[in-house]
């Protein structure tokens, strides 16, 4: 396999982080306090058969700890899994930003990546229908940055004080902690069709992008509009992509639902997996940079978190690459350990006034304090920033760092008036400064108030199929609630955005679309609602490419996973030809057969199986070869075992994947209900077509031909 991107020789994170590294291989067991231990099999008792003794410290120290092993789970996001890699910069963004680990190509700056769904908890499914969270920490020569992003561009509310209220009714309902990890509830849709603002993000979550086919396939946004500051103070509006190099992909819901039960690490291991066999996730980071005078040449708030700037008004500027090639040692140490924050920022980068970003800033050190118990979480070894602390901040439960001498006030003379401030020139940070005048408000600006004209674009620019999964989400989603109060209101809603999606969606929940009187909580009781209410507007910009998942397939199969099916006498010469092809492509080739116990292929070497077809499921593949070889054929069709490897088969056809037929195979072809399909599928590859091995490969890098879906499920 192509070993690019080969971790860097130094990284100084990881260095940092060997120190604190502990390897029990051929050592003694030995106490907390290093005592070696010589019998960790029985307590200290009375007699053999007596009491257990209280003074036995051993025993009390070993269930002590154990019995607070546990930390609160994060409030959201907990489910997570995260990786160590490199950022490296390949255009100097010097002109727009002061920020170090910006301005010069080449610079390698060591981050920490955590993904996450959102709504679960930390043992739930990675395939649930929900935001991915997509967090880097920057670990730069002037202190950690975080860009604590999602894998969808906007957010539900445009004001934080509003996120309690979103994060509760998407939990699971209180009074029975039901459901797990699914917004597929009443108090999730009834607060969404309360929220018009929301409609923009409903749209994204319910496409496609909310079932990553992988977390390597997936985009990053910061969302907010950031600010970039240069040496002479010149402010930039910017906002933040990861762009996967792998293209963005998806699994069919009906796929995610069944992965959810084979497979719930399904996410986690393909990260873990990627990494360990050296094909590196890496992304584009790119930016979209807003001159602060053009501030206002929107038809939309830049400080609104509910909006994106396409990117055909201003294009993404590609100014360098994320990879992740390391995994972590440790789960808890570093994944579950790490605390971003958005307020973790270095000089040349600010803060917007966007009131959801606002609300964000103080409520991340707050919540480490209650998941990690202290502030001194910074001093965790995966929190620690390269350069060392200076500051008069002390103590505290768990403190590390021991701070020598007598002074910890400022300003002092004992001390030498250390440690000193640093001056701008120096790295030190200064708040950009900018003139605000204005009266305090309780209340929502007036150019936040249209909620319908970009949910519009975003459905707009769907391809055929991805609006038909849309709408087919929504069904699955409202079906499962049960006031018809709260479907009849989101259909309401629906009707802003498209009358045929809301017309569709209603006539499959049995409601009838009443288009609404526009319920908009955002504004106060005593406003004047003709002031305020969210207006019909037709977005500026129609269609938008970006938008599409059809538009960013890549033309590689690197990392797939083909199933081989195949046992007792496979032809060899074929299996092994197509299993080094798509092995030099960088795919991943796993042996299906009807057991694990080792066969013999035709030629009579002896060939172990990484799984049986009973143990695992074609979702778990991106597409499958059924290995030539008449014995091996046999084997498979034999009574008690034809269906399974036809079931099997049928899902991957249903699922739109490319299914390739190796010759004289036509028994289990006929037994499938590919045989019924149409012959210009492309995604189906029979032996004797032409060139039919790459006609594989080009359909896997295809990843689906969603086209097809409804043909294919015709025939189930
Ligand atoms: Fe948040 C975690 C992303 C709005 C409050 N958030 C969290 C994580 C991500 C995001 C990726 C997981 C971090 C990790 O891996 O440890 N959050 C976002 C984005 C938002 C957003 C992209 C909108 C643009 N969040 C948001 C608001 C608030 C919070 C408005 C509160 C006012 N978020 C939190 C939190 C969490 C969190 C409660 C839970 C765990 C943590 O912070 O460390 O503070």
């Amino acid at each position: 396999m192509d070993m690019k991107n080969t971790p860097s020789e130094k990284n100084e994170k990881l260095d940092q982080l060997d120190q604190f590294k502990t390897d029990n291989h051929n050592e003694k067991m030995t106490t907390n306090q290093g005592l070696k231990v010589n019998n960790n099999q029985d307590s200290l008792k009375t007699d053999e058969r007596g009491a257990t003794l209280l003074e036995d410290f051993i025993l009390r120290e070993k269930i002590t700890q154990f019995d607070h092993e546990r930390i609160p789970e994060r409030v959201v996001h907990a489910r997570g899994s995260g990786a160590h890699g490199v950022f490296k910069l390949t255009k100097s963004m010097g002109q727009f930003t002061k920020a170090g680990f910006l301005n010069e190509v080449g610079k390698e700056t060591p981050v920490f990546v955590r993904f996450s769904t959102v709504a679960g908890s930390r043992g739930s499914t990675d395939l649930a229908r929900d935001v991915r969270g997509f967090s880097v920490k920057f670990y730069t020569e002037e202190g950690n940055y975080d860009l604590v992003a999602n894998n969808i561009p906007v957010f539900f509310i445009q004001d934080a004080i509003k996120f309690p209220d979103l994060v509760h009714a998407v939990k699971p309902e209180a009074d029975h902690e039901i459901p797990q990890a699914s917004s597929a509830h009443d108090t999730f849709w009834d607060f969404i069709s309360l929220m018009p603002e929301s409609m923009h993000m409903i749209m994204w979550l319910m496409s496609d992008r909310a079932i990553p086919r992988s977390y390597r396939m997936m985009e990053g946004f910061g969302v907010h509009s950031f600010k970039f500051i240069n040496d002479e103070g010149k402010v930039h509006f910017v906002k933040f992509h990861f762009k996967p190099k792998l293209g963005v992909h998806s699994v069919a819901w009906n796929e995610a639902q069944k992965i959810s039960g084979v497979d719930p690490d399904f996410h986690r291991r393909d990260l873990w997996d990627a990494i360990d066999n050296g094909a590196f996730p890496e992304w584009d980071f790119g930016v979209q940079l807003v001159p602060e005078e053009n501030e206002f040449d929107f038809d939309f708030d830049l400080l609104d978190a509910t909006k994106i700037i396409p990117e055909e008004v201003v294009p993404v500027e590609i100014i360098g690459t994320l990879t992740l090639n390391r995994n972590p040692d440790n789960f808890f140490a570093e994944t579950e350990q790490v605390a971003f924050h958005p307020g973790h920022i270095v000089p040349g980068i600010d803060f917007s006034n966007d009131p959801l970003l606002q609300g964000r800033l103080f409520s991340y050190t707050d919540t480490q304090l209650s998941r990690l118990g202290s502030p001194n979480f910074h001093e965790i070894p995966i929190n620690k920033s390269l350069n060392t602390v200076h500051n008069n901040n002390r103590d505290g439960h768990m403190r590390q760092q021991i701070a020598k001498g007598k002074v910890n006030y400022e300003p002092n003379s004992i001390g030498g008036g250390c440690p000193f401030q640093a001056m701008m020139k120096e790295g030190g940070f200064t708040s950009h400064s900018e003139r605000i005048s204005g009266s305090k408000i309780r209340a929502r600006s007036q150019s936040f108030v249209d909620h319908y004209s970009q949910a519009k674009m975003f459905f707009n620019s769907q391809a055929a199929h991805e609006k038909t999964h849309l709408e087919n989400a929504l069904v699955f989603e409202l079906s499962k609630v049960k006031t018809t109060s709260i479907r009849e209101r989101m259909v309401g809603q629906l009707a802003f955005i498209d009358m045929t999606l809301a017309e569709n969606v209603a006539g499959k929940l049995g409601v009838k679309v009443t288009r609404l009187e526009m319920p908009n909580q955002s504004i106060p009781a005593d406003a004047d609602p003709s002031t305020l209410q969210s207006e019909e507007r037709e977005p500026k910009t129609q269609v938008s490419e970006a938008l599409s998942m059809k538009n960013t397939v890549k033309d590689t199969i690197e990392s797939r996973i083909i199933g081989f099916i195949m046992a007792n006498g496979a032809a060899s010469e074929n299996t092994l030809s197509l299993k080094n092809i798509l092995e030099s492509e960088g795919a991943v080739v796993q042996i299906i057969s009807n057991d694990v116990a080792p066969f013999t292929s035709d030629n009579g070497n002896a060939i172990v199986p990484h799984h049986s077809i009973t143990s695992t499921a074609s979702v778990c593949f991106d597409a499958l070869y059924i290995c030539p070889g008449e014995e091996s054929i046999q084997e498979f069709v034999k009574p008690g075992n034809k269906h399974i490897v036809v079931d099997f088969i049928n899902e991957a056809y249903k699922h739109c994947k490319a299914v390739y037929f190796g010759e004289g195979t036509d028994e289990i072809y006929n037994a499938t209900l590919v045989s019924t399909g149409k012959h210009d599928d492309p995604a189906i590859i029979t032996a004797e077509k032409p060139d039919a091995d790459d006609l594989f490969i080009k359909a896997i890098a295809g990843h689906r031909v969603w086209e097809f879906e409804k043909e294919r499920n015709m025939m189930a």
